[in-house]
Protein backbone atom coordinates (compact mmCIF):
# COMPACT_ATOMS: atom_id res chain seq x y z
CA UNK A 1 0.00 0.00 0.00
CA UNK A 2 1.30 2.97 -0.88
CA UNK A 3 2.27 5.24 2.09
CA UNK A 4 -0.42 7.89 3.10
CA UNK A 5 -0.95 11.01 1.09
CA UNK A 6 1.74 9.77 -0.75
CA UNK A 7 0.82 11.58 -4.10
CA UNK A 8 0.21 14.79 -2.70
CA UNK A 9 3.66 14.56 -0.92
CA UNK A 10 5.74 13.60 -4.17
CA UNK A 11 4.23 16.95 -5.26
CA UNK A 12 5.79 18.56 -2.67
CA UNK A 13 2.16 19.08 -1.81
CA UNK A 14 0.30 18.69 1.42
CA UNK A 15 -3.22 17.51 1.22
CA UNK A 16 -4.06 18.20 4.74
CA UNK A 17 -7.60 16.40 5.02
CA UNK A 18 -6.36 13.27 3.52
CA UNK A 19 -3.61 13.07 6.05
CA UNK A 20 -5.48 14.00 9.11
CA UNK A 21 -7.92 11.20 7.70
CA UNK A 22 -5.34 8.92 6.91
CA UNK A 23 -3.05 9.28 10.24
CA UNK A 24 -5.19 11.18 12.43
CA UNK A 25 -3.16 13.48 14.20
CA UNK A 26 -0.07 14.22 11.84
CA UNK A 27 1.50 17.10 13.29
CA UNK A 28 5.60 17.60 13.74
CA UNK A 29 7.00 19.42 16.94
CA UNK A 30 10.44 20.18 16.00
CA UNK A 31 13.19 21.53 18.24
CA UNK A 32 14.23 23.83 16.47
CA UNK A 33 15.22 27.67 17.90
CA UNK A 34 13.37 30.77 16.26
CA UNK A 35 14.11 34.15 16.59
CA UNK A 36 12.16 36.88 18.14
CA UNK A 37 9.25 37.99 16.01
CA UNK A 38 10.33 40.64 13.91
CA UNK A 39 8.72 43.88 13.95
CA UNK A 40 7.26 45.58 11.44
CA UNK A 41 4.90 48.22 10.06
CA UNK A 42 1.15 47.22 9.07
CA UNK A 43 -0.47 48.89 6.34
CA UNK A 44 -3.98 47.00 6.39
CA UNK A 45 -5.31 46.26 2.84
CA UNK A 46 -8.66 47.86 4.24
CA UNK A 47 -7.68 51.22 3.99
CA UNK A 48 -7.02 50.43 0.34
CA UNK A 49 -10.37 49.06 0.09
CA UNK A 50 -13.74 50.26 -2.17
CA UNK A 51 -16.28 51.22 0.96
CA UNK A 52 -19.16 50.14 -1.39
CA UNK A 53 -17.16 46.98 -1.27
CA UNK A 54 -18.98 46.31 -4.90
CA UNK A 55 -15.76 43.67 -5.78
CA UNK A 56 -17.34 41.61 -3.71
CA UNK A 57 -21.12 42.34 -3.54
CA UNK A 58 -21.46 42.93 -7.58
CA UNK A 59 -19.55 38.97 -8.07
CA UNK A 60 -21.25 37.22 -5.34
CA UNK A 61 -24.15 34.93 -5.53
CA UNK A 62 -25.43 36.26 -2.27
CA UNK A 63 -24.26 38.24 1.20
CA UNK A 64 -26.50 38.26 3.68
CA UNK A 65 -25.33 39.14 7.67
CA UNK A 66 -26.71 36.19 10.14
CA UNK A 67 -27.05 38.63 12.87
CA UNK A 68 -27.39 42.07 13.49
CA UNK A 69 -24.18 42.74 15.25
CA UNK A 70 -21.78 40.05 13.80
CA UNK A 71 -21.47 37.63 11.15
CA UNK A 72 -22.16 37.67 7.64
CA UNK A 73 -22.25 34.73 4.96
CA UNK A 74 -20.92 34.88 1.08
CA UNK A 75 -21.91 32.36 -1.17
CA UNK A 76 -20.44 32.17 -4.67
CA UNK A 77 -16.53 33.39 -4.08
CA UNK A 78 -14.03 30.84 -4.07
CA UNK A 79 -11.39 32.25 -1.66
CA UNK A 80 -8.19 30.55 -3.77
CA UNK A 81 -9.55 32.91 -6.52
CA UNK A 82 -10.19 36.48 -5.46
CA UNK A 83 -8.81 38.82 -7.22
CA UNK A 84 -6.11 41.66 -5.33
CA UNK A 85 -9.46 43.98 -5.33
CA UNK A 86 -11.63 41.55 -3.50
CA UNK A 87 -8.70 40.72 -0.87
CA UNK A 88 -8.73 43.94 -0.13
CA UNK A 89 -12.62 44.69 0.14
CA UNK A 90 -12.82 41.02 2.11
CA UNK A 91 -10.22 42.67 4.75
CA UNK A 92 -12.77 45.82 5.13
CA UNK A 93 -16.05 43.76 5.33
CA UNK A 94 -14.47 41.48 8.02
CA UNK A 95 -12.96 44.31 9.74
CA UNK A 96 -17.23 45.66 10.22
CA UNK A 97 -18.38 42.32 10.34
CA UNK A 98 -16.07 40.98 12.74
CA UNK A 99 -16.30 37.53 10.41
CA UNK A 100 -17.61 36.48 7.23
CA UNK A 101 -18.07 32.63 6.27
CA UNK A 102 -17.49 30.79 3.40
CA UNK A 103 -19.29 27.69 2.00
CA UNK A 104 -17.61 24.67 -0.31
CA UNK A 105 -14.46 26.18 -0.61
CA UNK A 106 -11.58 24.70 -2.74
CA UNK A 107 -8.54 26.04 -0.95
CA UNK A 108 -5.70 24.01 -0.23
CA UNK A 109 -3.24 24.88 2.84
CA UNK A 110 -0.73 26.16 0.21
CA UNK A 111 -3.37 28.41 -1.48
CA UNK A 112 -4.58 29.83 1.97
CA UNK A 113 -0.57 30.38 3.00
CA UNK A 114 -0.57 32.85 -0.15
CA UNK A 115 -3.79 34.63 0.86
CA UNK A 116 -3.11 34.87 4.00
CA UNK A 117 0.23 36.69 3.30
CA UNK A 118 -1.61 39.27 1.35
CA UNK A 119 -2.73 40.52 5.10
CA UNK A 120 0.19 40.64 6.35
CA UNK A 121 2.85 38.23 8.16
CA UNK A 122 2.00 34.88 9.03
CA UNK A 123 2.58 34.20 12.66
CA UNK A 124 4.36 31.39 13.41
CA UNK A 125 3.38 29.50 17.03
CA UNK A 126 6.35 28.80 19.75
CA UNK A 127 5.14 25.22 20.87
CA UNK A 128 2.21 24.27 18.76
CA UNK A 129 2.17 21.19 16.53
CA UNK A 130 1.98 21.77 12.59
CA UNK A 131 2.41 19.77 9.29
CA UNK A 132 5.72 19.08 8.45
CA UNK A 133 7.12 21.88 6.62
CA UNK A 134 4.65 24.60 7.56
CA UNK A 135 5.36 26.16 10.75
CA UNK A 136 3.21 28.87 9.51
CA UNK A 137 0.02 26.67 9.81
CA UNK A 138 -1.71 26.32 12.86
CA UNK A 139 -3.94 22.66 12.66
CA UNK A 140 -7.63 22.50 14.62
CA UNK A 141 -7.05 18.38 15.12
CA UNK A 142 -9.38 16.44 17.87
CA UNK A 143 -10.64 12.92 17.94
CA UNK A 144 -12.66 10.19 20.27
CA UNK A 145 -8.69 9.61 21.17
CA UNK A 146 -7.83 12.82 22.38
CA UNK A 147 -7.31 13.01 26.22
CA UNK A 148 -9.99 14.60 27.78
CA UNK A 149 -8.18 16.02 31.27
CA UNK A 150 -7.84 19.37 29.71
CA UNK A 151 -11.41 19.72 29.27
CA UNK A 152 -12.42 18.20 32.76
CA UNK A 153 -11.59 21.34 34.83
CA UNK A 154 -12.49 24.23 32.39
CA UNK A 155 -16.11 25.76 31.91
CA UNK A 156 -16.67 26.05 28.26
CA UNK A 157 -16.81 29.93 29.08
CA UNK A 158 -13.18 29.92 29.38
CA UNK A 159 -12.50 29.59 25.90
CA UNK A 160 -13.39 32.92 24.94
CA UNK A 161 -10.35 33.99 23.20
CA UNK A 162 -8.52 36.43 20.60
CA UNK A 163 -5.55 34.47 19.36
CA UNK A 164 -1.80 34.76 20.16
CA UNK A 165 -2.91 38.25 22.02
CA UNK A 166 0.09 38.18 23.76
CA UNK A 167 2.83 38.85 21.05
CA UNK A 168 3.33 42.42 20.38
CA UNK A 169 1.98 42.60 17.12
CA UNK A 170 -1.46 40.00 17.51
CA UNK A 171 -3.06 38.88 14.82
CA UNK A 172 -5.54 40.53 12.24
CA UNK A 173 -7.40 39.04 9.25
CA UNK A 174 -7.56 35.50 10.36
CA UNK A 175 -8.39 32.36 8.28
CA UNK A 176 -9.77 28.77 9.11
CA UNK A 177 -10.80 26.43 6.95
CA UNK A 178 -12.29 23.53 8.64
CA UNK A 179 -12.87 20.20 6.12
CA UNK A 180 -13.35 17.32 8.90
CA UNK A 181 -16.22 17.01 10.74
CA UNK A 182 -18.06 15.06 13.46
CA UNK A 183 -21.50 13.85 12.71
CA UNK A 184 -22.97 16.33 14.83
CA UNK A 185 -21.27 19.17 17.41
CA UNK A 186 -18.09 21.17 16.84
CA UNK A 187 -19.79 24.58 16.09
CA UNK A 188 -17.80 27.80 16.83
CA UNK A 189 -18.88 30.93 18.36
CA UNK A 190 -17.78 34.56 17.91
CA UNK A 191 -18.71 37.94 19.70
CA UNK A 192 -18.16 41.17 18.39
CA UNK A 193 -15.65 43.25 20.75
CA UNK A 194 -16.86 46.10 19.26
CA UNK A 195 -20.40 46.13 20.41
CA UNK A 196 -19.05 44.34 23.71
CA UNK A 197 -17.24 48.02 24.18
CA UNK A 198 -20.66 49.29 23.02
CA UNK A 199 -22.91 47.92 25.48
CA UNK A 200 -21.08 49.24 28.83
CA UNK A 201 -22.49 51.81 30.58
CA UNK A 202 -20.86 55.73 29.90
CA UNK A 203 -19.22 55.03 33.32
CA UNK A 204 -17.91 52.05 32.61
CA UNK A 205 -16.74 53.09 28.95
CA UNK A 206 -14.88 55.81 30.45
CA UNK A 207 -13.24 53.81 33.60
CA UNK A 208 -12.09 50.74 31.26
CA UNK A 209 -10.76 53.21 28.04
CA UNK A 210 -6.86 54.27 28.75
CA UNK A 211 -6.39 50.90 31.29
CA UNK A 212 -3.95 48.65 30.20
CA UNK A 213 -4.22 44.67 30.34
CA UNK A 214 -0.74 42.04 30.26
CA UNK A 215 -1.56 39.54 28.33
CA UNK A 216 0.76 36.03 28.47
CA UNK A 217 0.90 32.84 26.91
CA UNK A 218 2.39 30.91 29.76
CA UNK A 219 -0.08 28.47 29.80
CA UNK A 220 0.72 27.19 26.28
CA UNK A 221 4.41 27.02 27.45
CA UNK A 222 3.48 24.93 30.25
CA UNK A 223 1.34 22.50 28.21
CA UNK A 224 4.41 22.03 25.96
CA UNK A 225 6.63 21.48 28.71
CA UNK A 226 4.05 18.80 30.33
CA UNK A 227 3.50 17.21 27.05
CA UNK A 228 7.62 16.90 26.32
CA UNK A 229 7.37 19.41 23.38
CA UNK A 230 9.92 22.01 22.34
CA UNK A 231 9.20 25.52 23.26
CA UNK A 232 10.67 27.13 20.15
CA UNK A 233 10.81 31.08 20.96
CA UNK A 234 10.17 32.88 24.35
CA UNK A 235 7.04 33.93 24.97
CA UNK A 236 6.57 37.38 26.37
CA UNK A 237 4.05 39.21 28.59
CA UNK A 238 3.21 41.73 26.48
CA UNK A 239 0.81 45.12 27.71
CA UNK A 240 -1.97 46.19 25.42
CA UNK A 241 -5.07 48.60 25.61
CA UNK A 242 -8.00 47.20 27.01
CA UNK A 243 -9.97 49.30 24.74
CA UNK A 244 -8.23 49.38 21.22
CA UNK A 245 -9.38 50.87 18.26
CA UNK A 246 -9.29 49.47 14.58
CA UNK A 247 -7.06 51.43 12.22
CA UNK A 248 -9.24 50.67 9.34
CA UNK A 249 -13.03 51.36 10.51
CA UNK A 250 -11.56 53.39 13.57
CA UNK A 251 -14.03 52.02 16.14
CA UNK A 252 -13.32 51.24 19.56
CA UNK A 253 -13.23 47.76 20.85
CA UNK A 254 -12.80 46.07 24.45
CA UNK A 255 -9.32 44.01 24.20
CA UNK A 256 -9.61 41.72 27.11
CA UNK A 257 -10.22 37.97 26.67
CA UNK A 258 -10.08 34.83 29.47
CA UNK A 259 -7.90 33.10 27.04
CA UNK A 260 -4.60 35.48 27.20
CA UNK A 261 -5.23 38.46 29.39
CA UNK A 262 -4.20 37.95 32.86
CA UNK A 263 -4.40 40.66 34.66
CA UNK A 264 -5.14 44.99 34.55
CA UNK A 265 -1.74 47.16 35.27
CA UNK A 266 -1.70 49.18 38.50
CA UNK A 267 -4.69 47.44 40.08
CA UNK A 268 -4.47 44.59 42.98
CA UNK A 269 -4.67 41.08 42.19
CA UNK A 270 -8.45 41.48 43.56
CA UNK A 271 -9.41 44.14 41.75
CA UNK A 272 -8.34 43.42 38.61
CA UNK A 273 -9.55 39.84 39.26
CA UNK A 274 -12.98 41.50 39.81
CA UNK A 275 -12.49 44.33 36.79
CA UNK A 276 -11.71 41.35 34.51
CA UNK A 277 -14.18 39.18 35.51
CA UNK A 278 -16.91 41.60 34.89
CA UNK A 279 -15.55 42.01 31.46
CA UNK A 280 -15.17 38.33 31.10
CA UNK A 281 -18.93 38.10 31.95
CA UNK A 282 -20.25 40.81 29.72
CA UNK A 283 -18.25 38.83 27.21
CA UNK A 284 -20.11 35.66 27.38
CA UNK A 285 -23.35 36.17 28.30
CA UNK A 286 -23.80 38.99 25.37
CA UNK A 287 -25.70 36.69 23.24
CA UNK A 288 -26.98 40.01 21.28
CA UNK A 289 -23.17 40.30 19.95
CA UNK A 290 -22.71 36.65 19.20
CA UNK A 291 -22.49 34.26 16.35
CA UNK A 292 -22.45 30.35 16.36
CA UNK A 293 -21.62 29.06 13.13
CA UNK A 294 -22.75 25.51 11.99
CA UNK A 295 -19.64 24.64 9.78
CA UNK A 296 -20.09 22.21 6.72
CA UNK A 297 -16.96 20.36 5.96
CA UNK A 298 -14.99 22.37 3.78
CA UNK A 299 -16.67 25.68 4.72
CA UNK A 300 -13.83 28.59 5.56
CA UNK A 301 -14.50 31.62 8.72
CA UNK A 302 -12.08 34.83 8.24
CA UNK A 303 -12.34 36.94 11.26
CA UNK A 304 -10.66 39.77 12.37
CA UNK A 305 -9.07 39.15 15.83
CA UNK A 306 -8.62 42.36 17.05
CA UNK A 307 -12.14 42.97 17.26
CA UNK A 308 -13.27 39.81 17.91
CA UNK A 309 -13.19 36.87 19.88
CA UNK A 310 -14.05 33.33 19.41
CA UNK A 311 -15.26 30.34 21.43
CA UNK A 312 -14.51 26.42 19.71
CA UNK A 313 -17.61 24.17 21.33
CA UNK A 314 -15.83 21.10 22.60
CA UNK A 315 -19.11 18.79 22.45
CA UNK A 316 -18.16 16.25 19.83
CA UNK A 317 -14.55 14.80 21.67
CA UNK A 318 -16.86 11.51 22.11
CA UNK A 319 -18.60 12.16 18.50
CA UNK A 320 -15.84 11.67 15.82
CA UNK A 321 -12.91 13.48 14.58
CA UNK A 322 -12.96 17.25 13.55
CA UNK A 323 -9.96 18.72 11.45
CA UNK A 324 -8.90 22.18 9.98
CA UNK A 325 -6.36 24.81 9.20
CA UNK A 326 -5.63 28.05 9.99
CA UNK A 327 -2.92 31.11 8.80
CA UNK A 328 -2.91 33.85 11.26
CA UNK A 329 -1.71 37.11 9.81
CA UNK A 330 0.22 39.19 12.06
CA UNK A 331 -1.84 43.21 12.12
CA UNK A 332 -0.08 46.67 13.65
CA UNK A 333 0.66 46.75 17.48
CA UNK A 334 -2.45 47.50 19.50
CA UNK A 335 -3.09 51.27 20.09
CA UNK A 336 -5.92 53.64 21.76
CA UNK A 337 -6.84 56.63 19.82
CA UNK A 338 -9.39 58.80 22.00
CA UNK A 339 -10.74 60.55 19.50
CA UNK A 340 -11.81 57.37 17.74
CA UNK A 341 -15.79 56.47 17.93
CA UNK A 342 -17.49 53.57 19.06
CA UNK A 343 -19.03 51.30 16.09
CA UNK A 344 -22.98 52.62 18.06
CA UNK A 345 -21.65 56.52 17.34
CA UNK A 346 -20.15 55.87 13.79
CA UNK A 347 -23.53 53.78 12.79
CA UNK A 348 -25.87 56.73 14.46
CA UNK A 349 -24.20 59.36 12.77
CA UNK A 350 -24.16 57.70 9.47
CA UNK A 351 -28.11 56.92 9.66
CA UNK A 352 -28.36 61.17 10.58
CA UNK A 353 -26.48 61.92 7.30
CA UNK A 354 -28.60 59.46 5.47
CA UNK A 355 -25.24 57.50 4.31
O1 LIG B 1 -11.82 24.88 16.16
C1 LIG B 1 -12.30 25.98 15.94
O2 LIG B 1 -13.42 26.14 15.44
C2 LIG B 1 -11.53 27.22 16.27
C3 LIG B 1 -10.24 26.93 16.94
C4 LIG B 1 -9.50 28.20 17.23
O3 LIG B 1 -9.62 28.78 18.27
C5 LIG B 1 -8.68 28.77 16.16
O4 LIG B 1 -8.48 28.14 15.11
O5 LIG B 1 -8.22 29.89 16.34
FE1 LIG C 1 -8.49 30.59 18.19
Amino acid sequence: MAPPNAESLAQGKLDLKQLAREKGRYLVYPETKYPELAEFEHVDPGHRADPKKASLYDNAEIIFDLTPQIGTEIHGLQLNRLTDRQKDDLALLVAERGVVFFRKQDINVHEAIELGKHYGPLHIHNTFGHPKGLPEIHVVYFDTKTPKQFFNYRSAGNGWHSDVSYEKQPPGLTVLKIDLLPAVGGDTMWNSQYTAYDRLSPQMKKFVEGLEAVHTGQMQVDEANKAGHAVRRETHETVHPVVRTHPVTKWKALYVQPGFTKRIVGFTRRESDAILNFLYNHIESGHDFQVRFKWEEDSVAVWDNRVTSHNAIFDYLDVGSRHGFRVTPQAEKPYFDANSKSKHEDDLEKAQQGK
